[in-house]
Formats: structure tokens, sequence, C-alpha cells
């Protein structure tokens, strides 16, 4: 096992991780920004490292100034936590070439599933069902693109190469809408990603977004350890998620989350990873994967009682990895809220002082964050401050204790969404469960 371990990021996951490895007996090095100076999780930390100014590219983007910082405090591995670094295969090169580990999986493992087009033919390749579609780039020939599209059937979307998680994509309902549709996504996917690629699919106009998490061991153990519900999101920005998702038959999502494991063992991918799919009438359909541990990965880590960091850590170190799909047993059902500061109505973030920091507890509660009273919240980086994650034997019970843990929160000082998730954990199709992408958005857009 690794003597010492450099946390590339910041936040609770920062925390997250150095608590990890606090079980494992791991020293910790935390890098900061000149803005976290003072955050309690560096200071509990065995090492801290300033590594430039409060802009996350003087800082968190900084990959010779974080490869510095383990050189200096002589650190074997380094954990990139989710955001900044976590999917930049160049960085986990960087890493690499430097003489340590870089906790995820390989920089060709990154890049194939940074590149939308080739992840999708990964997944085609290895039985995953996928939208359909342009099964590829967009060629130049016009006539051809038409073709597809009235093969594929209106509405379709063209979605950058280079993009991911709602970025660089545009949909498109009519035939006379199309070419150009195609020119201005190429031309902005250029400018942005540095990759004008695009591709097409069919819009599926009211899905939900269901995701499989996978641990695998660059070899042939690969496992699926179940599904979360993640369709609670505006503007692409995720506000619950929850495990199981609820009204899946359950005979299908194995048959998924088997293929999954499977597209892994014949990748060779080696961590933690997630299939994104959206779901509409019965039918799941890949979308993305994303290579990283993710923000949502406790609801997971509530249902099958495993911590989903150390196996990250455990498997980086190259410890034998053990765990088998029958020790997999999916219990229960958790629920995460994501605690944000920012205005209840307006959305826009509210940093700031935090005066008066409450938080819940009691059986099947658990609180991920970093914050404290006394607490001054950045305006630079991202407005989540805590998640707040539920568990119960049923989605009810875990729906009853979210409630009351949101009734028993207290945050002065700066805006939060808390009240939002209250109102939702009253909400009569929530309780239903299996709303789609758009319900939230539906929603608000109702309020008076
Ligand atoms: C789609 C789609 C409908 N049809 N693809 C948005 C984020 C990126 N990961 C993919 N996204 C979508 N792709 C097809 N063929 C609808 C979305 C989408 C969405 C997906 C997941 C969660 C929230 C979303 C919000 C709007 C649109």
């Amino acid at each position: 096992m690794f003597e010492k371990i450099l946390i590339a990021n910041r936040g609770e996951i920062a925390l997250r991780i150095q608590r990890a490895c606090r079980e494992l007996g791991i020293k910790t090095v935390v890098v900061h920004s000149e803005a976290d100076r003072d955050a309690m999780y560096v200071r509990l930390a065995d090492e801290s490292v300033c590594i430039g100014p409060a802009q996350s590219r003087d800082s968190y983007l900084n990959m010779p100034a974080l490869i510095s910082a383990a050189e200096v405090t002589d650190s074997e591995a380094i954990h990139p936590g989710y955001g900044f670094l976590a999917e930049n295969a160049d960085f986990a090169e960087r890493v690499e070439k430097s003489g340590f580990v870089f906790i995820g999986p390989t920089p060709e493992s990154i890049r194939t599933m940074g590149d939308k087009v080739s992840a999708k033919r990964a997944m085609i390749e290895a039985g995953v069902p996928v939208v359909p579609g342009s099964e590829g780039a967009l060629p130049d020939d016009s006539q051809e693109v038409l073709r597809m599209a009235r093969e594929t059937g209106y509405p379709v979307i063209i979605k950058a190469a280079g993009g991911g998680g709602g970025r660089g994509m545009r949909v498109v309902y009519t035939e006379a809408a199309l070419l150009n549709a195609v020119a201005m996504t190429k031309t902005e996917a250029g400018a942005a990603f540095n990759n004008p690629e695009v591709y097409m699919e069919k819009f599926l106009e009211n899905p939900r977004h269901i995701e499989i998490q996978v641990l695998a061991d660059g070899g042939r153990n690969a496992l699926w350890l179940g599904e979360r519900d993640c369709s609670m999101q505006r503007r692409h920005q995720k506000v619950i998620e929850e495990a199981p998702a609820p009204g899946i038959p359950r005979r299908l999502i194995e048959r998924i989350g088997e293929r999954c494991a499977e597209a892994c063992r014949r990748m060779g991918y080696r961590g933690a990873g997630t299939f994104e799919f959206l779901y509409e009438n019965g039918e799941f359909f890949f979308i993305e994967m994303n290579t990283r541990i993710q923000v949502e990965h406790t609801v997971t880590e509530m249902i099958t009682g495993i911590d989903l960091v150390q196996q990250q850590i455990r498997i980086a170190a190259g410890e034998k990895f053990t765990l088998r799909q029958r020790d997999v047993e999916l219990k229960g059902h958790a629920i995460e809220c994501r605690i944000n500061a920012e205005d209840p109505f307006k959305f826009t973030p509210s940093p700031g002082l935090i005066t008066n920091w409450v938080t819940p507890g009691g059986p099947g509660v658990r609180v991920d964050s970093h914050v404290y009273t006394g607490y001054r919240v950045p305006p630079y980086y991202d407005s989540m401050i805590a998640k707040l994650i539920t568990y119960g034997d049923t989605r009810e019970q875990a729906i009853a204790r979210m409630h009351i843990a949101l009734s028993e929160m207290v945050v002065e000082g700066v805006s939060t969404n808390i009240a939002l998730h209250r109102e939702l954990m009253q909400d009569a199709r929530f309780h239903e469960g299996g709303t789609s992408i758009h319900y939230l958005e539906h929603k608000l857009s109702q309020r008076p």
C-alpha cells in the first residue's frame, strides 16, 4: 500500500479522499489555492502545499505545480477527485511519466472515453446498447448527412465528439434545419474542444438519466455496483441522485450491468467508472462514460456497503482485487441531496461567510461536507457545500429521513437550496418515482 498520497482537489471530495486514506493508514498531502488556505481539511492533512492563486487555472488546473508538489512531498500517488484534472488524459500521462501513480484509469482509457465517438464505438463492440444514429463522426458529404438523419428519424441531436456533460450539442427537428445545425456545431466544437468532429443521434424527448457504477482491476476482474437515477437536474447540474432507480425491472438492469462489466474487461479498464445511459420506454441507451469517481458515488456506497474511494486506492496500489460480483449485494435505498450555496430563486452562487452551520444526524443519515461555522465559501469554485445522504430499508424511509434531515439542517450567512430540497421531498411526482430529466425544470417554470 502507498505511504503517502497527494490529493489534487478541494472541498468535500478532498476531505472524503483524506478520510479514505486515514482508514488505510496512508499519509495525505493536500494541495490548495490561496483562497482555500484556511480550510479545515487543509489543516487536518498531514501536509499541505499552496499551489497558486485562487483562480482554478492557476492552481487546481496547474499541472506543473501539482507535480512539483508531489515531488517535494515525496508522494507516491495522486488522487484527482472529480472535476478539475480528473478526466484529463494528458495530466494522467504526465503524472505517470513523472514517476507517480495516477489513481484512476490509464491515460488511454481516459482518452478513448473523452472522445464520445470512440467511446460509443467501444460500447458497440462490447455489446452495450447505444442511442441509434451515425455510429461514428459525420462525413463532409451533405447528402450522406441528410440520408443518415432520414434513416435515424427526426428529431435528431448533433453532438460534439469532444463535448460531454451537455456541452456542444444541438437538437434538430426538421430536415430544413439540419445542415446549418451541423455546420454551427462543428464550428463551435472546433473552437471549444479543438476537435470539430460531430456525430448524430436520435433525440430522445423524455428520458431518464440512469448510470451504472463499475469497479475494475485493469484485467479480467470487473464488477458493476448497481445503478443510480440522476434525472433530477437543472441545466446539466444534478440536484438529487438515488439508488436504486425506482421502477426499472431488475433483470433489465442486471443485463445492462453485465454488459458494462464486460466492456471494462475488453478495454482493460482500471479503477472506478460510470456508464451513463438514457432510459426511455423500457430501453437503455448508452451516451457517455465517466472515468472518475463521481459526486454521487455515495448513494452506491450506502446500498452496497463498499467504500469506492478505498477501492480506487487499493486498485491503484496494485493490491489484488478480490471483490467478486457475488459479493456485491444491493440492499435498501439511498438518496443524495446536493446542498449548494446559491440563490433559491435565481440559482446564482451565494458565496460568503457561514455564520452558523448545524448538520443533521440520526440513523441512516450521512453528511459529506468540508464546511463548518466560520468557514468562508470562496466565490471561485463550484457552489456545492455539502452532500446530504440518507439511507433506508425502503425508498419511502429514505425520503422520510431526508425530509427530517433537511429540517434539522441550519445554514446561516449564505443562501442555499435546502428549501427546494424540502419541497421536492414532498413532491407527489417525486414520491411516485421515475421522473424524467425535464421534470425539475418544468416544475420550476410552473412556480408563481
Ligand atoms: C441526449 C438527450 C436526448 N437524446 N441524447 C445532455 C448531457 C449529455 N451527457 C447528454 N445529454 C443529453 N443527450 C439524445 N440522443 C438528452 C440529453 C440531456 C440530458 C441528459 C442527461 C441529463 C440531463 C439532460 C438534460 C438535457 C438534455
